[in-house]
């Protein structure tokens, strides 16, 4: 997979740049004003003035974000009327997919468990991004609810480190035409 121009990794990238280097200035005028003999009165003053404000933007922040994001939770809440159940096993190192192929279009939850140690179930779109993720935990059935739209093969990967041949955990499940 290789990165184009408009990929939100890029944007991503780029803000984490801009934030990084934010800090670093921030840290660069705090080192040359260090030797100067600010009264530490006002230091309290303003760092208790910036601290109260700071604190009430990451509040906002958090419950816009929060109330944006949490009724879109794939996490299934309710039946599973009118989806495909797709029941998902994970081993030491594998993972089986039962049905391993949906029709494109399909409602899918995704019964997610394991038969040995905890592993992370990640699904890759045909593009190769990130479109869900859930824990594979045994005694545990975790789901994830998808509409998979796309035609195509969808790559599998664990997302939890669960013994030697971790990296090599992988699997597809196929998404046909219509
Ligand atoms: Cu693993």
């Amino acid at each position: 997979m290789s990165l184009h121009y408009g990929d939100p990794q890029i944007a991503i990238g780029l803000v984490f740049a801009v934030i990084a280097s934010s800090l670093a200035c921030a840290f660069v005028i705090i080192g040359v004003q260090a030797g100067s003999d600010v009264s530490n009165e006002r230091v309290h003053r303003v760092g208790y003035w910036l601290r109260k404000r700071w604190l009430a933007l990451l509040v906002v922040i958090g419950v816009v974000v929060v109330g944006i994001s949490l009724f879109d939770l794939p996490y299934a809440s309710g039946g599973s009327s009118g989806r495909t159940v797709v029941k998902v096993t994970g081993g030491q190192f594998f993972w089986t997919l039962q049905p391993a192929r949906v029709p494109a279009g399909s409602r899918v939850r995704f019964d997610v468990t394991s038969i040995d140690v905890n592993h992370g179930f990640g699904l890759y779109d045909p593009h190769g991004h990130l479109i869900g993720s859930v824990q594979a935990m045994p005694g545990y059935h975790n789901q994830l609810d998808l509409t998979l739209d796309e035609p195509g093969v969808y790559l599998i990967r664990c997302f939890e480190f669960c013994g030697l041949s971790h990296s090599t955990m992988m699997s597809s499940f196929l998404v046909r035409r219509r």
